[in-house]
């Protein structure tokens, strides 16, 4: 087999988190994965496809799906085993600032002279501090890494000066550091790809399919992802990936679009070879009516037969709907609105529309055959108190009285949790929000995420709503709301009386950690210890059912075919060891 240049590691959020009584609590409800967080960055694909697309060889390593699938998985083992030129770890969200490091530690254990590159927003935020870790050589900043992490693996091998690799913190051999300018910012995302081709070969070339999923029960519910674009127009303050944190840490100053016909192209690429549904991501109406009209009528040649999924950021009208409906066979639509209080919504920085206009789209999205209305909200964002949550359960149940407690639309709630993101609006200006912050450093975060409970792990407190009047109203409004879908049919009776029960279980673990809390420090493990596997049963679908998030999906015929035609075009190719020709030369005037 070909020699792999690099092996991109994706590490559970705590590292032992097999070993340790933690209880994660609803951190992960509103997302695929697991509290392990194990879910890969989407950036894994673009960067393996662009490098190999360049002449490198890559394959991704999801060792958080392999801890959770295997309970035996060794990790250290399977390292020692790895033989690339160089790993690459992700520190993306932060939520990974242990595991990610952990992971760095075991690599350089066993290759203490293969090169460790970070990479990530996170990564970005805290590449000073990250790279004064002895396990960490290389960061790689900013939101578009897929050319400079090229530009520095040929650079490792001998082509190209690292001084001249944009974007990158590095040590030299004296342990001095040197921060190359972020200036590797593209102003489209037109020379990347999401092509999952690209993990179906390596599970192919690999033999293994749990490294490359992208998250634990991907294979039940292959759900994928497009992206229309990078950064963002908006300015929640507690968002990491807002317009004013792009500008402020990863130097984007306006939002990067895909073509539409490319959006279109990528999309009908994974019509190809997987069946479940297609979640586009970012809000593509920012790009105006020219490129909305583009890529929904592309969608409409192609003939898209998956579900295709919606995000946006502020509420389509009617005629919207109406043209999505002309279009497309089967269409989602999901808005975070985060507080039914246009007064909490706007301290948050979503004044730009009222709960009014929601409604009034909602309404205007099931006239129109939207299969489902995804509507979120958060707990914890700035301004809101406890009666504040428990009103917004009042209102959502005055919400589907008004559609007629029509089951296409779903209601969740969560926590803003574990982590504020840094270098949001709210991070970086704490007392302006109402907010109290609790760590400042990335040694301090790695410090809370093996704290007792989620109460202990989160990074905040807002003068708003205590830690403990968070906990209990998280875990009430989602009472209210399993009761209200229970109530109505959008959830089986069952499913509903079994999430019941959790909430009630947990909160009652959440009582008794923060008993033990005052205790000596070694009667205080001891006592959690002995609850392990209690959390681990709680902190997974706590406040919801995971299922409930998911859309249907239907295997066809023709995406076996193709995937047939995959493995044997692979095989073929590594029998005869085909190897890629570059298609640009990274060699430097200096090294030729
Ligand atoms: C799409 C998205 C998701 C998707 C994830 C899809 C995926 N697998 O990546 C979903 C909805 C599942 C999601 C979940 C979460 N998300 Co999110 N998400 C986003 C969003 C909207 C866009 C990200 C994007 O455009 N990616 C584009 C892809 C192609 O690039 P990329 O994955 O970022 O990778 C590039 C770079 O980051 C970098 N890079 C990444 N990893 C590495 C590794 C190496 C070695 C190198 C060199 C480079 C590198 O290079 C890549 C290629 O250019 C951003 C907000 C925004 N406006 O950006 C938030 C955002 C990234 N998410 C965030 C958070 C907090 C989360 C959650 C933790 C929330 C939660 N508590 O559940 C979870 C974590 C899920 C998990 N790991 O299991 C925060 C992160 C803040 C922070 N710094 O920690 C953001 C900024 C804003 C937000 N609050 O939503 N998210
Ligand atoms: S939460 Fe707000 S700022 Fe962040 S990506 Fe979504 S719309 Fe943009």
């Amino acid at each position: 087999m070909a020699q792999i240049d690099l092996v991109l590691l994706h590490a559970p959020s705590v590292y032992d988190f097999r070993e340790r009584s933690i209880m994660f609590g609803p951190v992960s409800d509103m997302v695929p994965s697991t509290p392990a967080f194990e879910m890969y960055p989407l950036g894994f694909t673009s960067m393996a496809e662009y490098m190999e697309r360049h002449g490198l060889r890559v394959r991704i390593v999801n060792l958080a799906v392999l801890m959770l699938n295997k309970p035996d998985f060794d990790v250290e083992a399977a390292i020692r085993d790895m033989n690339p030129v160089a790993f690459g770890i992700d520190l993306h969200w932060l939520p990974h600032a242990h595991g990610s490091v952990e992971i760095a530690k075991i690599v350089k254990k066993y290759h203490p002279d293969k090169p460790v590159i970070f990479g990530g927003l996170s990564s970005s935020f805290f590449h000073e501090e990250l790279i004064t870790y002895p396990s960490v050589d290389y960061v790689v900043r900013g939101d578009s890494t897929e050319e400079p992490i090229t530009r520095l693996m040929y650079a490792i091998k001998g082509r190209g000066r690292v001084q001249d690799v944009p974007n990158v913190t590095y040590k030299t051999r004296d342990g001095s550091v040197v921060v190359n300018p972020l200036d590797w910012v593209p102003d489209d995302m037109n020379d990347i790809s999401l092509d999952y081709s690209f993990n179906m070969k390596s599970v192919i070339r690999y033999r293994d399919i749990m490294g490359a999923v992208p998250f634990k029960d991907w294979l039940q519910y292959p759900v994928c992802a497009s992206l229309t674009c990078r950064g963002c127009t908006h300015n929640c303050a507690t968002c990491g990936g807002s317009a004013y944190s792009f500008r402020e840490h990863f130097g984007r100053k306006k939002v990067a679009f895909r073509d539409p016909e490319l959006l279109v192209r990528d999309i009908e690429h994974i019509q190809k070879y997987i069946p479940g549904p297609i979640f586009v991501l970012n809000d593509f109406l920012q790009g105006g009516r020219d490129y909305t009209a583009a890529f929904i009528r592309g969608l409409s040649k192609i003939n898209l037969r998956n579900p295709i999924g919606f995000e946006f950021f502020k509420p389509p009208a009617e005629e919207f709907y109406e043209f999505l409906n002309e279009n497309l066979n089967d269409y989602s639509v999901e808005i975070s609105v985060e507080s039914h209080d246009d007064e909490v919504r706007a301290a948050f920085g979503k004044s730009h529309y009222t709960m009014e206009q929601v409604e009034e789209s909602i309404a205007a999205a099931l006239r129109n055959n939207c299969s489902r209305f995804d509507l979120y909200f958060m707990t914890g964002i700035p301004t809101q108190t406890a009666a504040s949550v428990l009103e917004t359960g009042e209102y959502i149940e005055s919400l589907y009285a008004k559609v007629d407690n029509d089951k296409r639309l779903l209601a969740f709630s969560s926590p803003m949790a574990p982590f504020l993101d840094p270098g949001s609006l709210v991070y970086d200006n704490p007392e302006k929000y109402g907010y109290r912050k609790l760590a400042n450093t990335l040694e301090e975060h790695r410090q809370l995420l093996v704290q007792p409970s989620w109460r202990y792990i989160m990074n905040y407190e807002s003068d708003a709503i205590s830690k403990e009047e968070m906990v209990d109203a998280t875990y009430e409004v989602g009472k209210q709301l399993n009761s209200l879908k229970g109530r109505i049919g959008v959830i089986e009776p069952e499913v509903a009386a079994r999430t019941e029960e959790r909430i009630a279980q947990a909160r009652v673990a959440m009582a008794r950690i923060d008993a033990v809390m005052g205790d000596e420090p070694h009667v205080r493990d001891r006592k959690i210890a002995a609850l392990k596997s209690e959390f681990d049963c709680l902190s997974e679908s706590t406040v919801c059912e995971k299922t409930e998030l998911n859309w249907p999906a239907y295997a066809r015929p023709r995406n076996l075919w193709y995937c047939v035609m995959l493995w044997v075009k692979e095989n073929v190719a590594s029998l005869m060891k085909v190897v890629h020709k570059p298609e640009v030369s990274y060699e430097t005037p200096e090294n030729r």
